[in-house]
């Protein structure tokens, strides 16, 4: 399991090269895993090319029993759900709490929901003019490449995987370099249900690796969740055969509460936006828009709430906040502190890194944040909330949308007329009212503007994932 899943084997890295991966509560190496290079990674695209090739078992295999293996895999990560939890806190550092219940619940329940999709995504017979049999295929794409990133290593591979295999692709996954050991243990699983060997493969490796799936002729789509940095380069890069791309990138996401808002539920809520998964959510509640009559209260509430956050040992049960994934995470975090107080923020809790070991940050507020601010415009992946001051709800909606991101957006209010103002003018690709980051997995999720392209999830997700294909049979006699 610290191997290349290629071909339904494990095999060692054609160039020896290893890569550690650490335990960020304590920095301690958990593993040495075997790192792909672009050897490794033409090998991977070899086998899932093979896999689809037509005539394979794959090809030919019935969509209901596509289903029913993707199904067969959810039940095995449920059976070794409590070892796989324990996994991802140990190399992630997230609560076991959340991993068991929030990750893996939603790991087995979106294997599931795509499973029932694989005898359902279904074309069309078309009334076409003319004497014509017309209909359309709804054909798998192919060879996907899918590159993945450390904040929700398993959920992030089962919203890749799920849609791709109900459609009947075949794909290389290459998991972040901080997190390889669910995947490769959710790889072990894949073998198990009985996937034929190549439709699955996992790669471990660094963003080279990413790179040359991104660059392999032979793979047909990319589906990437990670920075917008890198988004752009993926974007760039499969520009060059003109590949099918999906992209979840970065935000800087509206939360905003009105002053008729329910307070001490849009404080709880607001605080659970921004810290959970210490942070490290692309749709972090980052900027929380408040009213200035409640302004006041709301900082001193939400200052109290951030001030009760219990930060400890991910394992055990009490612990809300676990340490940032890595030492680099831990010093962009502090650095953009630092720059929120040189810029005249005020910090209301908080503001350094805790522990004598891991990569821990206390949890943060700031106050009378500005627009211009760092803080406010840049992504900052970590526990620090951002609490900003308006008056009038056009004042708020301009101020909003503006950034260069559009992934995620709340409203807190009671009134039906102003959250339906903001829900038509907020550019988001998600806008919660009254909740955040409530997911389901029948519901899209992606980003407008440069927080991405396409969605993943529900029924919009396995259309990425789908060439269509229009057929036209010459017919002799045509009637209605
Ligand atoms: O992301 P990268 P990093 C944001 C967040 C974070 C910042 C940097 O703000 O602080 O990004 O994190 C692979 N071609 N998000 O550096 O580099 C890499 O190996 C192909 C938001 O960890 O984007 C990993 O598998 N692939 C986010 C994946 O891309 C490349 C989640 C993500 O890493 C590559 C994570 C390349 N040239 C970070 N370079 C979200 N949207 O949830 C790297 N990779």
């Amino acid at each position: 399991m610290d191997k290349l899943f290629i071909n339904n084997e494990w095999v060692k890295s054609s160039d020896g090269k290893v890569f550690a991966t650490e335990n960020p509560a304590t920095g301690d190496v958990i593993a040495e895993v075997q790192q792909a290079g672009k050897v490794d990674i033409d090998k991977a695209v070899d086998a899932a090319k093979k896999a689809f090739k037509l005539g394979s078992t794959w090809r030919k295999m019935d969509a209901s029993h596509r289903g029913h293996l993707i199904n067969k895999l959810a039940d095995l990560i449920e059976r070794d759900r409590a070892y796989m939890a324990s996994l991802e806190t140990l190399d992630n550092g997230k609560p076991y709490l959340a991993s068991y219940h929030g990750d893996l619940a939603s790991v087995i329940k979106n294997l599931r929901y795509y499973a029932g999709w694989a005898d359902k995504n279904h074309g069309m017979v078309l009334p076409a003019d003319g004497k014509y049999f017309t209909y359309t295929r709804h054909e798998p794409v192919g060879v996907c490449g899918q590159i993945i990133p450390w904040n929700f290593p398993l959920l992030m591979a089962a919203w890749k995987l799920g849609p791709a295999l109900a459609a009947g692709c075949t794909l290389v996954l290459k998991p972040a370099e901080q997190t390889p050991l669910t995947a490769l243990y959710l790889a072990q699983l894949v073998k198990e249900a009985g996937f034929p060997p190549g439709v699955v493969n996992v790669v471990p490796g660094y963003g080279d690796a990413g790179a040359a799936l991104v660059d392999h002729p032979d793979i047909d789509k990319v589906a990437f969740t990670g920075s917008t940095e890198v988004g752009k380069l993926i974007q760039r890069g499969a520009a060059g055969s003109v590949k099918r791309i999906t992209l979840e990138l970065g935000g800087k996401s509206p939360n905003i509460v009105l002053a008729d808002a329910d307070l001490p539920a849009a404080v709880e809520t607001a605080h659970m936006a921004l810290f959970y998964n210490m942070g490290q959510c692309c749709c972090a509640g980052s900027r929380t828009f408040v009213q200035d009559t409640i302004y006041d209260e709301f900082v001193a509430l939400a200052t109290a709430r951030a001030k009760r956050r219990v930060l400890g040992d991910p394992f055990k049960p009490e612990t809300e906040q676990g340490p940032q994934i890595d030492g680099e995470q831990q010093e962009k975090i502090l650095q953009l502190i630092k720059s929120g107080q040189e810029q005249g923020a005020r910090l209301m809790t908080g503001g350094g890194r805790t522990g004598d070991r891991g990569y821990y940050v206390q949890p943060t507020v700031f106050a009378d944040v500005r627009d211009h601010m760092d803080i406010a415009r840049t992504e900052i992946f970590g526990p620090v909330q951002q609490i900003l001051k308006f008056s009038q709800l056009d004042e708020v909606l301009e101020r909003a949308n503006d950034t260069e991101y559009g992934l995620a957006a709340g409203v807190f209010t009671k009134d039906l007329d102003k959250a339906n103002y903001l829900i038509q003018g907020l550019r988001a690709g998600t806008v919660w009212v009254n909740d955040y980051n409530v997911f389901a997995n029948q519901v899209p999720f992606g980003g407008f503007k440069q927080s991405g392209l396409g969605r993943e999830n529900g029924p919009y997700g396995i259309k990425n994932y789908t060439e269509v294909k229009a057929v036209v049979v010459k017919l002799t006699e045509k009637n209605s």
